[in-house]
C-alpha cells in the first residue's frame, strides 16, 4: 500500500502491486515532435507498467491558462484522460514553466495536482517529490521572479489578458530565461547542497526525487538518503521507476 502526506494525514492512494514512476522536464511544446510521440508511446506503457505516474514539473514549455486550445495539447490531455480512464493514477508538481495547470486541466485529464515537495510513503520509503527548482536558492534573480509570477495577484491579473497576449509573454520569459542562463556561472542554476539536506531532514525522507536542473543523477545524500534527480527529455528520455524489491534511474532513446 501507499500513502501520500496531505497536511498531517496520510491518504491511502493504491494497492501496491506493480511500480510507480517519475517523469519530468519533458518540456512538450504545442508543436508535434519525436517528444511529443516518445511521451504517447511512454505513457501507453506506462498504463501495462505502473500502478503510478509522478510528472514532477515542466511537463510543458510553457502552459498560460487552461483555456488554452491548441491542438496538440488538446491532444495530450486527451491521452492523459484515456490513461487516468484505464487506472493509472497520474499525479503532477507543478514546475517553473507550467505552474499555470490548473482545475480545469485536473478535470479535462484525471491528473491531480499534488503541492511542491509532497511526500510518499512506501514499504518501508518515505519519498518526497519536489520539482526542484525551490533547491536552487543561490540564484536569487529567480527566486525573486517566482515569488511574483506564484502570488495570487500576478496570476489573477495575467489569467485576464487574452490568449494570444499571454502565448507572446511566455516565449519572451522563455528567450530571456535562455539569455540569463547563459550568462550565469553553472552553480548558481544548480541545486543548493543545503536546500536539499535541509528538505530531507525536515520530512525525514529517505529518497528525494526532482527534476528541474537536468542533471540526472543517483547520489547518496544526508543521513544516508539517497538523492534522485531526473533529466530532461532530449534525445533521451528518462525515468525513475521504483518497486518493492528495487529503484533504477533509466534513459531510453527518443
Ligand atoms: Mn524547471
Amino acid at each position: 500500500m501507499s500513502y501520500i502526506l496531505f497536511g498531517h494525514n496520510f491518504k491511502k492512494v493504491y494497492d501496491e502491486n506493480m511500480s510507480v514512476a517519475f517523469i519530468s522536464d519533458l518540456h512538450l511544446e504545442p508543436i508535434e515532435n519525436k517528444k511529443t510521440f516518445a511521451f504517447f508511446d511512454f505513457l501507453e506503457s506506462a498504463q501495462e507498467k505502473y500502478t503510478a505516474l509522478y510528472i514532477l514539473g515542466d511537463f510543458f514549455e510553457y502552459w498560460v491558462g487552461d483555456d488554452d486550445d491548441e491542438l496538440v495539447n488538446l491532444e495530450i490531455k486527451r491521452q492523459l484522460k484515456t490513461a487516468t480512464k484505464n487506472n493509472l493514477k497520474i499525479f503532477f508538481l507543478h514546475g517553473n514553466r507550467d505552474f499555470l495547470i490548473g482545475q480545469k486541466f485536473e478535470e479535462d485529464t484525471g491528473v491531480q495536482i499534488l503541492k511542491d515537495k509532497t511526500l510518499i510513503q512506501k514499504n518501508d520509503h518515505r519519498i518526497l517529490i519536489a520539482h526542484g527548482d525551490a533547491f536552487c536558492t543561490d540564484d536569487i534573480e529567480y527566486q525573486n521572479l517566482k515569488k511574483e509570477l506564484r502570488s495570487k495577484a500576478w496570476q489573477k491579473k495575467f489569467l485576464q489578458k487574452p490568449l494570444k497576449e499571454r502565448i507572446k509573454y511566455a516565449q519572451d520569459l522563455r528567450a530571456e530565461s535562455i539569455e540569463k542562463s547563459s550568462n550565469k556561472p553553472e552553480n548558481i542554476m544548480d541545486s543548493n547542497p543545503d536546500a536539499i539536506s535541509n528538505a530531507i531532514i525536515a520530512h525525514k525522507a529517505d529518497i528525494l526525487v526532482h527534476g528541474h536542473t537536468h542533471r540526472p543523477e543517483v547520489s547518496q545524500a544526508v543521513n544516508g538518503s539517497t538523492k534522485v534527480v531526473l533529466g530532461s527529455w532530449e534525445d533521451e528520455g528518462w525515468v525513475f521507476e521504483y518497486d518493492q524489491t528495487h529503484f533504477e534511474l533509466k534513459s531510453f532513446l527518443i
